[in-house]
């Protein structure tokens, strides 16, 4: 039977503002303070998401977490009923933020995905990434663990492992850090795992800002889901594209089948990496490796380029931009030239400015599961994107989401309550029963 990719996109949740959280993130640190539109935001997230179900992709939605996260600033002491909790929270803002923040919507890093062409039993293996070097995304892990037992509940066709131990040896950020290469959706493919440090031996390593990903953990993972080790390929991030501003691997490389495209400056000694990941293929690694002299990190980390998303299409693949790439002459010029010679038959811009502003391009919106038509039917009905659903969603955020939101509205007890009530409604569209603690 045949296999493909399904994209399951992070629905923006309605507290989408920029806080400054994610040192080593550029624009997350340059946009701090500025006022954020969550209902734009969504409603970018949802235009992408219906692009690609227009042309015939696998799309589906993953709900948001509840923010402000009440429960998390509980056990950080603030007391009270909610809107007094929210109140005391204002007084020590960093909390509040990473407590409210909507950094859910980037479901690139909620978790590692192996298909089950590639694992030892033959299931779909999913762990939630435990997200250790930020607060406000160590927060994710359980209950993002939580909706995707929802959203893949049949133990027949998927496993769900807890996430890593919540220690820096092993810091794990998901499916940002790891690319699923395949002759074929549906045969044994390589899976690709970069790191930024080990996580027990000393070794090179960024100086300025942090490896969020240790290859201890990526190999943790690759044990957790029964794969195969001569299909599996560990490599290191170059520290000094860290030190860019590259705080994820998907910052710098995409890679979909057969087909890797990445920046020189990716990996440390990457002549060996190509060379291992065309081994473990065992088919011929096609490489679009974009030069320094053509683009610059600098402005690979300005335009997203590499954070686009690279989908099959007839004899090829359509790469999904961010309009940001048409704007920089460089990146245009060479997106110009990309569909004449290689793979890429098509480049499409999408305008997603108000996550692009935090850091999150098109890849970081998206968590990619390959499923064959028995797993796809195996998943809750109710998350994959229709037509009748798209517009149901477009409503839902018009009429629960605010068009500008700045950090210091986050203590706004109205915001717990539109936020609440928002998501117990959309558990309804989506059909996924009581996720939120709120619900039970
Ligand atoms: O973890 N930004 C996210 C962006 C994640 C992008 N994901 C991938 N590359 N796959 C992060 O740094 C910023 C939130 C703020 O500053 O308000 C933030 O969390």
């Amino acid at each position: 039977m045949s296999s493909r990719e399904a994209n399951f996109d992070g629905l923006v949740g309605p507290t989408h503002n920029y806080a400054g959280l994610s040192a080593g993130n550029l624009a997350s640190e340059s946009n701090l303070g500025r006022k954020a539109n969550p209902r734009a935001a969504a409603l970018q997230g949802l235009a992408k998401m219906k692009a690609l179900h227009d042309r015939g992709y696998w799309q589906a939605v993953l709900p948001p977490l509840q923010r402000p996260d009440v429960a998390a600033l509980r056990r950080l002491g603030f007391i009270g009923d909610d809107a007094q909790v929210l109140v005391a929270a204002a007084k020590e803002p960093v909390l509040l933020a990473a407590c409210s923040s909507a950094s859910s919507m980037w479901t690139a890093n909620a978790a590692t995905v192996s298909p089950s062409a590639d694992t030892a039993d033959g299931r779909v293996h999913f762990t939630p990434a435990n997200l250790v070097n930020k607060l406000h995304r160590a927060l994710e892990p359980e209950a993002t663990g939580r909706i995707l037992r929802a959203v893949f509940p049949d133990p027949v066709r998927f496993a769900h492992h807890a996430a890593l131990p919540a220690h820096e040896s092993f810091g794990d950020e998901g499916a940002a850090n790891h690319t699923r290469l395949a002759m074929d959706y549906g045969k044994a493919g390589v899976e690709f795992f970069v790191y930024g440090k080990h996580g027990a031996r000393p070794g090179k390593q960024p100086h300025r800002y942090p490896a969020r990903q240790t290859r201890l953990a990526s190999e943790a993972i690759a044990r957790l889901h029964g794969l195969d080790s001569r299909r599996t390929v560990f490599a290191q991030q170059e520290p000094a594209v860290i030190d860019a501003g590259v705080f994820h691997n998907d910052v710098i490389a995409v890679g979909n089948l057969d087909l890797l495209f990445c920046h020189e400056s990716a990996y440390v000694k990457s002549m060996a990496v190509y060379a291992e990941l065309e081994r473990a293929l065992g088919g011929s690694l096609r490489r679009i490796v974009v030069p320094a002299s053509r683009i610059s990190v600098a402005t690979a980390v300005r335009s997203y380029l590499f954070n686009s998303q690279l989908l099959a299409v007839d004899g090829g693949h359509l790469l999904l931009a961010p309009e940001e790439c048409a704007e920089d002459p460089a990146v245009a010029d060479y997106l110009a030239e990309l569909t004449e010679h290689t793979p890429i038959r098509e480049v499409l811009h999408l305008d997603l400015r108000q996550s692009m502003r935090n850091g999150g391009g098109p890849a970081c919106l998206r968590l990619r599961v390959v499923l064959s038509e028995e797993e796809r039917a195996a998943v809750a009905p109710g998350v994959w994107l229709t037509e009748d659903k798209y517009a149901r969603l477009c409503a839902w955020v018009e009429r629960h989401y605010r068009d500008e939101l700045a950090p210091e509205d986050l203590a706004d007890p109205a915001l717990l309550k539109e936020s609440n009530l928002a998501l117990d409604e959309l558990t309804g569209i989506l059909g996924l029963g009581a996720i939120y603690p709120f619900q039970q």
